[in-house]
């Protein structure tokens, strides 16, 4: 029976095809598994992906001894929060900076480049919801850690740091941009397109253009608007004075297209401070899912106070939540 491969398919295996890091082979070959037809002609072939994949799986997971004993993953960071967010961009932009800014890590900052040599994680705490940010070495023509591209692939959301205040403003992010591209990222601004649902080669994407407090940086914002307001959105920030921190802060949110719940128990007032995250359009089981799968099976109704319902309107398992619902569920 013929396989009928499609496109999509025989890009991600040129990609395997030219993949260097055993990384860099597992997220193709998920990919590939991802977007081949399944029909009975492509049996063979899917568990020939599988058998490989599980391989591959195996021998990363075995730890790497170094001299000093076991090597600590660098191109690897644990995922927490509601989501992952990268920072990438040109020596010296001010991503660090952005990290100490919005989180309480504290990256090294210097008025050199290439401060930055490995991953740092910090926790974003953004109107009740946590994100997870990630600092990187800077991106440059000349100059990228492999190691990153597991990183990038990751991540839930690409943050562009651009730097205001650089001669060869546009050139940086052009390198920064042109990695991606060469990394066949496909950097989008809010909605995920169906057929890349839950790949790794599709992100969110904007621009923080830092820097915004110097004289002439908006000479070079509209510069970089002129190029790349239609692929980002650009959002002027500066680490100084904290301009438009909130906004590129509600800006993650809006594009990850999350609803926050929060729950209460009967005679208690709600928990404001840790919210279940949901995707737009989440349902009453939904939310008890994210609490317990036997919860979601046990519920029999819901109380519900939020925009547009009144104060504990009572609710099945299938009704659709909105932002800031306060939700009490009934077993
Ligand atoms: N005026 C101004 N300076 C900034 C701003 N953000 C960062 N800087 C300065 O820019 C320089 C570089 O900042 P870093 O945060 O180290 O930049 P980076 O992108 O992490 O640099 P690498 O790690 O080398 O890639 C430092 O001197 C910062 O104080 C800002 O918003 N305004
Ligand atoms: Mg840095």
């Amino acid at each position: 029976m013929p396989a009928n491969l499609t496109p999509a398919y025989k890009e991600a295996e040129d990609r395997f095809k030219q993949a260097r890091t055993d990384e860099e082979k597992l997220a193709c070959l998920e990919e590939m598994l991802r977007v081949i037809p399944k029909h009975k002609g492509t049996e063979k072939m899917r568990k020939d992906i599988k058998t490989r994949t599980s391989k591959l799986k195996a021998q990363l997971e075995t730890p790497k001894k170094s001299a000093g004993g076991r090597k600590k993953a660098i191109d690897h960071v644990d995922k927490h929060g509601a989501a992952q967010i990268v920072l990438l961009g040109p020596p010296n932009c001010g991503k660090s900076s952005l990290l100490r800014t919005v989180t309480a890590a504290e990256p090294e900052v210097a008025d050199y480049p290439y401060t930055t040599r490995r991953p740092q994680p910090g926790m974003m705490f953004f109107d009740t919801v946590q994100f997870e940010l990630v600092d990187l070495p800077p991106i440059a023509p000349d100059y990228y850690e492999n190691w990153m591209t597991n990183i990038i692939r990751n991540s839930d959301v690409i943050l562009l740091v651009a730097d205001l205040a650089a001669v060869d403003m546009l050139e940086g992010i052009d390198a920064v941009v042109g990695k991606l591209d060469e990394l066949k990222m496909f950097l989008i601004k809010k909605e995920i397109p169906e057929e890349y649902i839950g790949s790794q080669f599709c992100k969110r994407t904007f621009i923080a253009a830092n820097k915004c407090d110097i004289p002439g940086a908006m000479d070079n914002l509209e510069i970089l608007k002129e190029l790349y307001a239609e692929r980002f959105d650009i959002i002027p920030i500066s680490c100084v004075d904290n301009t438009n921190i909130d906004k590129m802060q509600s800006h993650i949110f809006d594009i990850l297209q999350i609803i926050r719940v929060y729950t209460k128990t009967p005679g208690h007032d709600a928990d404001f401070t840790d919210p279940v995250v949901l995707p737009i359009g989440s349902t009453v089981e939904d939310a008890a899912f994210v609490i317990h799968k036997d919860f979601a099976r046990k519920l029999q109704f819901a109380k519900l106070w939020g925009e547009g319902k009144f104060d504990g309107q009572r609710v099945t398992s299938k009704f659709e939540l909105t932002d800031r619902d306060i939700i009490e569920f009934h077993i």
